[in-house]
């Protein structure tokens, strides 16, 4: 075959992320190249993505205009400090963000992925507390079954067991909410479940246990999506944001995700009309194509750190790579393709398409529970006793060999797909998933 590549023959040096390395070498998933909707893999299939890559590339892959962007960046200034220095691309960039964001967020800082993203908006939480002369606001609050990426900050106040046990102690004083997933009462919901929304009142008692004077922040995905596409309760958002009114904590959004254009509006703030204090993103950022991640702050916490005498650095941190040229470039280049394509809010339009996908596979083969909203779908399958995990792995793997690629997490299909995607392309993947369903254990 044309595109046919040679297969390394050696996989051993890559200590893989997140993956069973001596089963996947034994049998590896090789993807060599991209083009919109569609992979190709090393022995020449066409695999459509249903995942956009891992959630991140939302416009599509190997976008003509993104690609531009970068070579030309990449000839004319391949890297610049931005620490006492600057760069055009970076400023321009952010000021484009900020027109894109909700109203009130008006200050960037660059970052290069999700997980620095969190450590920033954890850390800006902390020293804004003490700038204003509340240094002992220091806890923070997350939620259980959160993902906020794999710092010590973030597995922190994350929720994912097996991504805290073998790490210590991580940061001291972190509590966490409980999660919002109970399928006896929310199973096969449309978008957001009616039951739920009493279960952001965890956050008066964890108030009152540690006294609102010791918090910091709270921070949530608007949408927990790794850990199965766990869609807040209808008034759950609202209840936090007013919580934290009361007690002058902080929320912060964690919209790594949820950003750009994934519920069909620009952030999930947006979307459930609910204002965080600080956003945290990555991935579309910038298509996924040069690494990068950006927080977004309101006014008030910027304004904060600029006191003091003018010649002294007022934050105590940042990336080399913040605002690295290539990546503000491809995010640049982005934000046109979203605007001008109208992808930022093109999903508002299919969402009811997919809701009704999604939910047809109800009657398939071992499903327990649909979940969904914006372009974000959760099957999840009966585990097969005594052995998590396997049953969605399996069909995981056969997605692969029948040409659909899908992301799977305990017994959890997840899909999350470019939002170029087109009907016929959801059909594909429903078909797919109904098929591998029935032929699996
Ligand atoms: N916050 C959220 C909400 C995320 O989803 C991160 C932070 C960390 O981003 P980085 O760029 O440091 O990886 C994420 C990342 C999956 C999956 O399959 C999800 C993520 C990453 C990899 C796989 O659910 N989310």
């Amino acid at each position: 075959m044309p595109d046919q590549q040679p297969r390394p023959n050696n996989l051993d040096a890559f200590w893989m992320p997140f993956t069973a390395n001596r089963q996947f070498k034994q049998a590896p998933r090789l993807l060599v190249s991209a083009s919109g909707m569609y992979y190709r893999s090393d022995d020449g299939r066409q695999i459509l993505d249903g995942t956009a890559g891992l959630w991140c590339v939302n416009a599509g892959h190997c976008r003509a205009e993104i690609t531009a962007a970068i070579q030309k960046q990449a000839a004319e200034m391949d890297f610049a400090p931005t620490f006492q220095m600057g760069h055009p691309i970076a400023f321009e960039f952010a000021s484009q963000l900020v027109q894109q964001l909700p109203p009130g967020l008006d200050h960037v800082f660059f970052t290069n992925s999700g997980s620095e993203s969190v450590d920033t908006a954890l850390k800006v939480a902390l020293a804004y507390h003490r700038s204003r002369g509340e240094g002992q606001r220091t806890r923070f609050i997350g939620r259980e079954r959160g993902y906020h990426g794999v710092g010590f900050g973030g597995i922190s106040v994350g929720g994912i067991v097996t991504n805290r046990k073998a790490f210590g102690a991580m940061l001291p004083g972190v509590d966490h909410l409980p999660h919002t997933y109970d399928r006896t009462h929310q199973a096969f919901s449309r978008g957001q479940p009616e039951w739920g929304a009493h279960l952001a009142d965890e956050l008066e008692r964890i108030v009152a246990l540690h006294d609102a004077s010791t918090i910091a922040a709270v921070i949530v995905e608007p949408v927990a999506c790794s850990t199965g596409v766990l869609v807040p309760p209808k008034g759950y958002l609202e209840k936090l944001r007013a919580i934290c009114d009361k007690h002058g904590l902080l929320l912060i959004f964690d919209e790594v995700i949820t950003g750009f254009g994934r519920l069909g509006t620009s952030f999930a703030t947006d979307y459930f009309g609910v204002m965080p204090d600080i956003i945290t993103s990555a991935k579309g950022l910038t298509n996924a194509t040069v690494p990068m991640g950006a927080v977004f702050f309101q006014k008030k916490i910027y304004d904060a750190f600029m006191t003091g005498p003018e010649n002294a650095i007022e934050l105590f941190h940042g990336y080399t790579y913040s605002g690295h040229p290539l990546a503000a470039a491809a995010g640049l280049a982005t934000l046109n393709v979203y605007r001008s394509e109208g992808l930022l809010t093109r999903v508002a339009e299919l969402a009811g398409y997919w809701e009704v996908a999604m939910h047809s596979l109800r009657d398939a083969a071992h499903v327990v529970d649909i979940r969904n909203l914006g372009l974000i779908g959760a099957i999840e399958l009966e585990p097969i006793a005594g052995q998590p995990t396997k049953r969605a792995f399996s069909a995981f793997l056969k997605c692969f060999e029948k040409g659909l690629l899908i992301r799977t997490t305990g017994d959890t299909i997840a899909l999350s797909p470019p939002l170029i995607v087109e009907k016929g392309q959801i059909d594909q993947i429903v078909d797919t998933i109904r098929t591998v369903l029935d032929e699996v254990e």
